[in-house]
C-alpha cells in the first residue's frame, strides 16, 4: 500500500521506564519526532491517535526501588505521575498516556501470551540459574555481582563487566555473590518458557525487505542481527515484580508459575495495545481500539530510540505476526544518541538536562524548537547551552520573533490595526505570496519522512523570506513615499504572519498559538487531540498557504514571542551541569579505591608499557562501552579493544598519545582478538580518562 492510502495512523513512543525523571536525550530520541509528526497529521485532517505510557515492571524498576529503600509500586506511583507532567507541560499530545500496573494491562498481557502458548509458538526449557537461598529467589543477571573472568574487576554484574566490557553469563563470574542479601548464589533448576526468534527469521526478513524506505541506522541493525541469526529468547523471569504468567497456561504445561512473570520486553510493548484499549473505553467505544491495532488501512509507527530497535523490529513483529491478528509497523523512525556538552549523556553521573527542571526555567515552545533543530536523525547530536542560546536568539527572536513585531508594529501604528487592502501588487509581491504553498509542500513533505530538522529548517525558511522581503520593499521609506506600496507590502508579510502561525505550531505551538491570536486568527484545526475546534477548523495544513487576512480585518499589538537567553544564564546551567556530574550522591564522596597488596619491583618489570598513538577509533555496533581502536607501537600495529565509549567520542580520539601494556596475552572481545591493554584512570565517580605521554612511540615506560 502507498504511503498515504492508511485511513488512519496509530503513533506509539517507547514508554519510559518509571524509575527516574525524564532527560532531554529522552525527548530527542522518542517523544518530540512523534508529537511534531502527530502535530503535522493532525492539522492534515488526518485521524491520529498517539499511545504512549509508563513501563513500571520489570528489573529496571526493582532495582531502582531497592536504592531508594522503597517498594516497587511505591517507586512508579512516584515516577509515573511526574514523567507524565513533564510530557503534558512540553506539550507532548499523547491521546493516552497510559501505564503497565493496569489490570487492563495484566489482562491484555496475558491474552497475548495465552494466545501464543495455544498456538504453540513457545518452546519450554529448563536449566540451571543462581539462586539466592538467604532471600528465597532466583536472581536476575543484574542482581548477582562477582569478579569479572575477563580483567579482574570485583564488582562486574552477572550480564556484564562494566570496566572491561565483557559481556558475560552470571556462571562465568568468580566469587558470585547476591547483591539481595551477599549470600553465595547456588544452582538451582527453573523452567522458562522461550520465543523461538529463530522459526520467525525468515519471515521476518522478508518483511524487512519489504520497506527499503526505513532509516539506514535501522535497517543496519536489523541486518546486523538477522546476519548473526536469531536465537530463542527467554520470555518469562522469576522476579517478584511482573505479570504473572497465565495460571492455566502454566498448569497445562506442568509447571509450577507461582514466581513466575513475564519478561518486561515481552510485556512492555503490548503495553501500547493495553493503552489503546484504556483510551477507546474512554472514548465511549470499547472495541474501538481494534480498528487500530488490527485493520490493515492503519499506518502503525513505532517512534523509539536506537537502544531499542532490535524489540521493535524483530521481537515485538514476531509476537504479532505469531498471534496473527494485528498489523506490522509501517515504520520504526529510530533516533540515534543526544550527547550533551560533547559527552556522553550518563544518568548515574548526573550529566543530563532534566526535562522538569528545563520546564521551570524556560517556556516549552524554546527546547521543542532548540531539540527538534539539533536532533540525532542520522547520527549521534551534542546539545549545548550555546547552541541553544544560538538557536533561541538568533533564530526565534531575531528572525521569527522579529519578523512578526515589525509587521504587527507596521500594521497597528501606520494602518490603525487594519489589514491593509493588496492594490495592484509588484511581481514581488506576488511571487512571495505565491512561495507559501512551496513552503508548506516542503516542510509537509518533510516532517512526512521524519526529516524533522529540516522541516523546523523550512519553517524558520519562511520566516526568513518575510524578513528578506521586507527589507527590499523598505515601508519605512514608502510609507512616506508612496502609502499604497507601503499598505501592499504589509499586507503580504501578514499574510505570511498568519500562514506561518500555522506552520509553526508542529514544533512552536504555544507560540503558534500567540500569534493567531494577535492576528485574530480563528477556526484553525487543533494539534492537538482534545483542544477546541478539534479536527472542526476549516483551516488546516492544505489552506494555510492560501491568505487567511482580508482586507480590513483587525489585528491585535505585538507582543514579544521570544525572550531572549542571556550569557550568564547560559554559563550558569554549564556550570550546574559540571557540579553535578562530579557530585554524584550528593553530600557524599564516594571511596577512594583500597591499595593493593605490596608487589616487589620483579614484579612491576613483568609489565612491558610502551607508548603508542591511537589510528583509528570506533564503535562496536552492540556495546555500550567497547571500542575497537587500531594502534602504531612505532615497530608495529595493534588492535585493542578499551571499555571506554561512554567516555570519549570515537572520533576525538584518533592521533592521541597513549600508554599501552604490550605484553598481555591476546584476549577475544566481542569476536575480536584485542592485542594488549590501553591504561585508563578511573576516578572515584567511575569516569575514565586516557593516560596520556608525550613520548615517541614504542618508548619504554618504567
Ligand atoms: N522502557 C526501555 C527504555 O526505556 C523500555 C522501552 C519500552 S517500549 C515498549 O529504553
Ligand atoms: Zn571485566
Amino acid at each position: 500500500m502507498q504511503k498515504n492510502d492508511f485511513k488512519r495512523i496509530l503513533v506509539t513512543s517507547a514508554l519510559p521506564y518509571a524509575n527516574g525523571p525524564i532527560h532531554i536525550g529522552h525527548i530527542a530520541g522518542a517523544y518530540l519526532p512523534a508529537d511534531l509528526y502527530c502535530r503535522y497529521q493532525r492539522l492534515k485532517g488526518r485521524d491520529v491517535v498517539f499511545i504512549c505510557g509508563s513501563d513500571e515492571l520489570g528489573v529496571a524498576i526493582m532495582i531502582r526501588a531497592r536504592k531508594e529503600g522503597i517498594s516497587p509500586q511505591e517507586l512508579v506511583d512516584r515516577y509515573h505521575p511526574m514523567i507524565e507532567d513533564s510530557f503534558q507541560k512540553l506539550g507532548i499530545s499523547f491521546n493516552y498516556y497510559g501505564r503497565t500496573t493496569t489490570v487492563t494491562h495484566q489482562e491484555t498481557s496475558q491474552d497475548f501470551f495465552r494466545n501464543l502458548a495455544e498456538k504453540d509458538v513457545f518452546v519450554l526449557k529448563t536449566d540451571e540459574q543462581l539462586f539466592d537461598p538467604e532471600a528465597e529467589i532466583f536472581l536476575a543477571d543484574r542482581f548477582i555481582i562477582g569478579t569479572c573472568p575477563v580483567c579482574g574487576y570485583e564488582d562486574a554484574y552477572g550480564d556484564q563487566c562494566e570496566h572491561c566490557g565483557s559481556s558475560l553469563s552470571p556462571s562465568e563470574l568468580k566469587n558470585p555473590r547476591s547483591t539481595l542479601s551477599d549470600a553465595t548464589p547456588e544452582l538451582r533448576e527453573t523452567t522458562h518458557w522461550y520465543l523461538p526468534l529463530g522459526d520467525f527469521q525468515d519471515r521476518l526478513a522478508a518483511w524487512i525487505e519489504t520497506h527499503p524506505e526505513w532509516k539506514p541506522n535501522v535497517r543496519g541493525q536489523i541486518k546486523s542481527w538477522l546476519n548473526d541469526g536469531l536465537r530463542d529468547r527467554a520470555i518469562t523471569r522469576d522476579v517478584p515484580w511482573g505479570v504473572p504468567v497465565p495460571e492455566d497456561v502454566a498448569e497445562k504445561a506442568g509447571i509450577d508459575a507461582s514466581g513466575k512473570v513475564i519478561y518486561v520486553w515481552f510485556d512492555a510493548p503490548i503495553g501500547y495495545i493495553s493503552a489503546t484499549r484504556e483510551w477507546a473505553k474512554r472514548e465511549g467505544d470499547e472495541d474501538l481500539w481494534k480498528e487500530y491495532w488490527q485493520d490493515s488501512e492503519t499506518k502503525l509507527l513505532h517512534f523509539i530510540g536506537k537502544d531499542n530497535i532490535v524489540f521493535h523490529c524483530l521481537m515485538f513483529p514476531a509476537m504479532l505476526m505469531a498471534h496473527g491478528d494485528y498489523v506490522l509497523p509501517e515504520n520504526v523512525p529510530a533516533n540515534e544518541f543526544l550527547n550533551i556538552e560533547g559527552g556522553k549523556l550518563s544518568t548515574s553521573r548526573g550529566w543530563a538536562v532534566w526535562l522538569h527542571e528545563f520546564l521551570e526555567n524556560y517556556p516549552a515552545d524554546l527546547l521543542r524548537y532548540a531539540l527538534a533543530s539539533m536532533l540525532p536523525e542520522t547520527k549521534d547530536a551534542d546539545f549545548s547551552w550555546s547552541e541553544f542560546q544560538a538557536r533561541v536568539n538568533s533564530e526565534l527572536a531575531d528572525i521569527l520573533g522579529n519578523f512578526v513585531n515589525r509587521t504587527l508594529t507596521f500594521a497597528t501604528r501606520y494602518f490603525t490595526g487594519n489589514v491593509p487592502e493588496l492594490v495592484n501588487p509588484s511581481e514581488e509581491d506576488l511571487a512571495v505570496l505565491a512561495q507559501i504553498k512551496d513552503f508548506r509542500d516542503r516542510i509537509g513533505e518533510a516532517y512526512e519522512s521524519f526529516r524533522n530538522r529540516e522541516a523546523v529548517f523550512e519553517t524558520m525558511g519562511l520566516a526568513r523570506l518575510g524578513n528578506k522581503y521586507f527589507n527590499d520593499t523598505e515601508p519605512w521609506h514608502t510609507r512616506n513615499s508612496d502609502i499604497q506600496k507601503c499598505g501592499n507590502t504589509i499586507h503580504v508579510c501578514l499574510q505570511l504572519c498568519a500562514s506561518l502561525s500555522v506552520y509553526m505550531d508542529p514544533v512552536l505551538p504555544t507560540a503558534g498559538s500567540k500569534l493567531r491570536e494577535m492576528l485574530n486568527i480563528k477556526d484553525v484545526r487543533s494539534s492537538v487531540p482534545d483542544g477546541d475546534g478539534a479536527m472542526s477548523g476549516s483551516i488546516g495544513w492544505e489552506e494555510a498557504a492560501e491568505p487567511l487576512l482580508k482586507a480590513g480585518d483587525t489585528v491585535g499589538t505585538p507582543e514579544i514571542l521570544f525572550k531572549k537567553v542571556d550569557d550568564d544564564v547560559v554559563a550558569a546551567e554549564v556550570a550546574k551541569l559540571q557540579q553535578i556530574s562530579v557530585e554524584d550522591e550528593p553530600g557524599v564522596d564516594p571511596p577512594y579505591k583500597p591499595l593493593a597488596d605490596q608487589i616487589t619491583f620483579d614484579d612491576f618489570t613483568r609489565l612491558d608499557l610502551r607508548v603508542a598513538t591511537i589510528l583509528t577509533a570506533e564503535k562496536m555496533p552492540k556495546s555500550k562501552k567497547m571500542l575497537r581502536i587500531q594502534l602504531d607501537l612505532g615497530f608495529e600495529k595493534r588492535v585493542v579493544m578499551a571499555g571506554a565509549a561512554e567516555h570519549y567520542n570515537p572520533d576525538d580520539l584518533s592521533g592521541k598519545k597513549v600508554v599501552v601494556l604490550a605484553n598481555l596475552a591476546p584476549r577475544t572481545m566481542m569476536g575480536i582478538e584485542s592485542q594488549g591493554m590501553i591504561l585508563m584512570a578511573e576516578d572515584r565517580n567511575g569516569r575514565l580518562s586516557l593516560v596520556e605521554s608525550s613520548g615517541e612511540d614504542g618508548a619504554v615506560v618504567r
